[in-house]
């Protein structure tokens, strides 16, 4: 209620969700209504087409005309058990995708997703760093209600809850084939790997690519062979380690491997329902590129980089073209935090936002996503609703015919938001921001955003690292709550909690309803409904 008094009252007037009106060709709009066309209608159209292809001027009256049938359909139904395609990427910004502002590189692939499908200019991820990502995505509750925080390391003797209900074990009694490749990071010890939690099939690193002994990063002597400390760092399959000690040679086919491993999947199940999960390695540091791309984007390593995340994302929507399954797949794509600045030039990029990776701040929790369901979501749809990884849980839920866990999930459904709806509203009364050992460092309405007093890391206005060597952070300490309108100033430029104290006392009644939840070290609160993370019996 409050929620929406508040969206009423300050929302800026843009609209909700509006078709994109720059096309970036001729070729993407026509091959989108073809594909939506009934295979006669479309070979009568190719027809039409390839018959006036001498004349340019002919040819952009016929597009125009196909653009403008295919904005007037309505979204059609999604059809029964759609597949799932879920490509989240590490450590990439806001701004690292073509559609979304990147630099230097192109992303064409990714573009074209979003030409054919929806972006979100307002996605959050629920918390700015790897393990405490990953779980809200994968369960659709807030990480640390599941007693998932940080990055889990090579140490880690716990993981994902059994009791736990993750995206593949929601859809599994729906028929759905499920499988991951890539970065798991929710727990390496063999009960907390992904074919224990519902997935048929895994193929990848079992945390973060850093955590390595051979991190160039780490090799502080010279004549140093590895890093103390860390194990060498294991590729698994299954259940099993398939290589003990992954070297620079193996780090860079990560990306190819997967989506090899990603296209076989889809070849082999086209017949049937399926969940893919895609968490690539890269854009994490220490970073690596196949030959196929290295020094092709003329923007170094990290432009080489993303622009074999953008072939690989090429690949599978190829693959599902190809088995003709464009019109049965969601294919989402996101990330899990934003930048990790203090990497330099070898850190992504948030554009406008404010801080990166580590921080509450706009550029450590907003991230790039793209929705493509041809024939389901308007093509060039853009939402400026708020939305969280939390929310796809009970989104895929929805349209796998599913059924939620008995356990309270933080997540609300936004298959509305996702479809293109115009006038869909994002659901939640707000959002809640979490990071570190359990502080509740701000507190989201509708375009409002209040940060609580904490401390967070920032260059401070000097420049990141290079080459892969990072620079050091610095603490800053926030005094008192600061409020920004995160949808007029997406900067958070601009403190206005001076103007709104009304906005700032609502806020502040959110965070207590969160305390008495979920806890918050920040002002020693236990919180009521915290469940307790996996644990290797006898610890
Ligand atoms: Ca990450």
């Amino acid at each position: 209620m409050v929620a929406a008094m508040l969206r009423e009252k300050w929302y800026p007037e843009t609209p909700v969700s509006s078709p994109v009106t720059n096309c970036k060709s001729l070729a993407g709009p026509l091959m989108n209504f073809q594909q939506r066309c009934v295979p006669g209608v479309r070979r009568t159209l190719l027809e039409m087409v390839r018959a006036v292809r001498q004349s340019a001027a002919v040819i952009v009256a016929v597009a125009s005309t196909l653009v403008g049938a295919a904005r007037a359909q309505s979204p059609a139904a999604p059809p029964e058990h759609p597949n799932i395609v879920i490509i989240y990427c590490d450590d990439v910004g806001y701004a690292d995708v073509g559609v979304f502002g990147a630099k230097g590189y192109q992303t064409p692939h990714l573009d074209r997703m979003a030409a054919e499908g929806i972006r979100f200019t307002r996605f959050y991820t629920a918390q700015p760093v790897c393990s405490a990502s990953r779980t809200a995505l994968l369960t659709g509750c807030y990480p640390n209600r599941l007693g998932i925080q940080g990055a889990l390391g090579p140490q880690a003797k716990i993981g994902i809850n059994a009791d736990e209900m993750t995206l593949a074990e929601l859809v599994k009694p729906q028929g759905y084939a499920t499988a991951v490749y890539g970065k798991w990071h929710l727990g390496h010890l063999p009960q907390f790997l992904p074919t224990h939690h519902g997935f048929d099939e895994y193929f990848g690193l079992p945390y973060s690519n850093d955590m390595w002994p051979l991190h160039p990063d780490y090799l502080a002597t010279p004549g140093q062979k590895k890093r103390q400390g860390f194990p060498d760092l294991p590729l698994v399959e299954g259940d099993k380690v398939i290589l003990p000690e992954v070297t620079s040679k193996e780090q860079r086919q990560l990306t190819t491997w997967y989506t090899e491993h990603a296209v076989s999947f889809i070849e082999r199940n086209k017949d049937r329902p399926f969940l893919l999960y895609v968490p690539h390695s890269m854009a994490h540091v220490p970073l690596h590129v196949s030959e196929k791309f290295e020094g092709k984007s003329g923007a170094g390593l990290y432009g080489d980089v993303m622009q074999e995340i953008d072939w690989s994302v090429g690949e599978i929507l190829a693959a599902l073209a190809r088995n003709e399954l464009d019109r049965r797949t969601l294919v989402i794509f996101s990330s899990d935090n934003g930048p990790w600045l203090n990497y330099g030039d070898h850190a992504g990029s948030a554009g406008p936002l404010r801080e990166g990776k580590g921080t509450c701040w706009e550029g450590g929790v907003r991230e790039p996503f793209i929705a493509r369901f041809p024939g389901v979501i308007p093509p060039g749809s853009v939402c400026h609703e708020p939305a969280m990884t939390i929310d796809l849980f009970p989104t895929i839920a929805r349209l796998s015919g599913a059924a939620l866990p008995p356990q309270k999930i933080d997540g609300q459904d936004i298959w509305p938001l996702l479809s293109g709806e115009a006038t869909a509203k994002n659901p939640h009364e707000a959002y809640y921001f979490y990071y570190n050992d359990n502080e509740l460092q701000a507190v989201m309405s509708g375009p409002w955003k209040l940060y609580l007093p904490h401390t967070y890391r920032t260059l401070a206005g000097r420049p990141g690292g290079s080459g892969g060597k990072p620079v050091s952070y610095e603490p800053r300490k926030l005094e008192s709550p600061e409020l920004y309108n995160v949808a007029a100033d997406i900067g958070e430029t601009k403190n206005v909690a001076a103007e709104h104290p009304d906005i700032v006392s609502s806020l502040l009644g959110y965070a207590e309803v969160a305390r008495d939840d979920l806890g918050d070290k920040l002002t020693q609160r236990a919180g009521k409904n915290r469940r307790a993370p996996g644990r290797v019996t006898g610890e």
